[in-house]
């Protein structure tokens, strides 16, 4: 039987490693091990939340990989993109604990299995029926073929009409260098419809702290929409028609580990644009499910499922509105 989705997206899975008590790697001797990679954090959230998505990655023939393929098969993921290489290992990293801010990560990822994907791998997926392709910079910054496999991709994807999503995601240890990365993260996002960046990221990549000004820039740039991220407050919408505006953020009492909030934000707002919801509504969405993520030391194992969403937005959508 044919499998449909209707989302795609691909990129590097990797297995994380979490210290379990702060301070550095060389002093921690306790870890919990659990799945990473932002395109599937993305598969993950919009999977638990009713909708169907197919990942595309390539996994070593390793324990790592078959960790990862058991979770994604489990998780109800279509895992007819995924593909075993015999040559390369599956990739990993470390994280740390923190009491506050952004943890400490290292990677093990150079020439990973994920590193070999190509536009060959993208040329034999059928995109035929898909209605959203998820692309994020990491995987233009994992390696060259990597790279070319985005801008195939998102070409593939135009001549069969879906919406193509952008998020820039910034990881600058994977760049060779910030002019690099700043003009292709630009350049993809040029060619996209709906682009994620975070404030921090516009700073970056638009050159300006200003939410509308970075907005703007995309616009500019030939996105239709722009949604930038602005961590606890929420987040700004701006679309090519005009309409814009600020959606508040809900309050976290306790932030655990910000890893993986940007992906399940977009799990959340693309799940909004996939069932038609009003962009505002998206975006509460997607706020709600950084909201959640954020309480967790894993990069998606409390992603809720819709029932769950729901729940926590009767919870605390009044709260967010009383502020
Ligand atoms: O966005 C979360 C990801 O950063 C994490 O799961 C690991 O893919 C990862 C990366 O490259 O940083």
């Amino acid at each position: 039987m044919r499998h449909l989705a209707e989302v795609i997206t691909f990129g590097e899975a990797m297995v994380v490693f979490i210290s379990e008590e702060t301070g550095e790697f060389k002093d921690v001797s306790a870890f919990s091990k659990g799945l990473a990679g932002a395109e599937l954090n993305v598969a993950v959230g919009i999977t638990r939340l009713g909708h169907s998505v197919k990942y595309i990655t390539r996994l070593g023939t390793d324990p790592y990989g078959d960790y990862i393929f058991d979770f994604i098969e489990k998780e109800g993921i279509d895992t007819g993109g995924v593909i075993f290489d015999r040559e390369h290992l599956t990739g990993s990293y470390i994280k740390s604990k923190v009491c506050r801010g952004d943890p400490q990560v290292f990677y093990y990822r150079k020439n990973s299995a994920a590193s070999c994907v190509s536009i060959k791998d993208i040329e034999r997926m059928d995109f035929e029926d898909a209605e959203i392709l998820h692309v994020s910079g990491i995987t233009a910054a994992v390696s060259r073929s990597c790279q070319d496999a985005c801008y195939y991709a998102v070409d593939k994807a135009r001549t069969y009409g879906m919406k193509v999503v952008f998020d820039p995601n910034i990881r600058r240890k994977l760049w060779d260098s910030e002019e690099e990365m700043v003009r292709v993260l630009n350049d993809l996002a040029g060619k996209c419809d709906i682009v994620l960046p975070g404030i921090a990221e516009g700073r970056v990549l638009a050159g300006t702290q200003n939410e509308k000004e970075i907005a703007r820039f995309y616009l500019a740039l030939g996105a239709k929409t722009v949604v930038v991220k602005l961590g606890a407050s929420g987040a700004y919408y701006q679309e090519h028609t005009g309409k814009s505006g600020y959606v508040k953020g809900f309050k976290v009492d306790h932030v655990v580990d910000t890893v993986g909030a940007g992906d399940a934000f977009a799990s959340g707002f693309i799940s909004g644009i996939l069932e038609g919801i009003p962009i505002e509504d998206a975006v509460v969405r997607g706020n709600a499910m950084g909201a959640i993520i954020i309480t967790s030391k894993t990069d998606n194992e409390i992603l809720p499922t819709k029932e769950e969403l729901d729940k926590y937005l009767d919870e605390h959508l009044m709260l967010v509105h009383r502020k």
